[in-house]
């Protein structure tokens, strides 16, 4: 019982720290790559081209969509670890930063997943 205290103990120590230096390494890498920015275009009825694609950012990058068609559109996580989504509009330009290292499925919910590609952030 006494063993297993400690084992506890410890265990809870090393997740501290773990969570301690994943957090500092995450900080180091955004301020690292502070001022990337990206664009992506919103078509009709397409982001970044006719057919889908992959755009492949580091993490800390502003990710700037611009609308480009003339059909409302907007841009909305489907599947990824921050949910974010714009207004449905016909022109302008919308942004995120993107911190967190996965890879999004972005789409427009009037279009539905015809109208997706996907973001990986690194
Ligand atoms: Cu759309």
């Amino acid at each position: 019982m006494v063993a297993i205290t400690k084992l506890k103990r410890l265990t809870l120590a090393g997740l501290s720290v773990l969570v301690m230096a994943t957090t500092a390494g995450g900080l180091l890498a955004s301020a690292a790559s502070a001022g990337s920015s990206k664009s992506v275009r919103v078509g009709d009825n397409y982001f970044v081209r006719p057919g889908g694609a992959t755009v492949s950012v580091r993490r800390g990058t502003i990710v700037t969509w611009h609308w480009a068609g003339l059909a409302a559109h907007n841009v909305t996580v489907r599947r990824g670890p921050v949910r974010f989504r714009s207004k449905t509009q016909t022109r302008g330009t919308y942004s995120r930063r993107l911190t967190k290292a996965s890879v999004y499925t972005i789409y427009c919910t009037i279009h539905g997943p015809a109208m997706s590609f996907k973001l990986r952030v690194r």
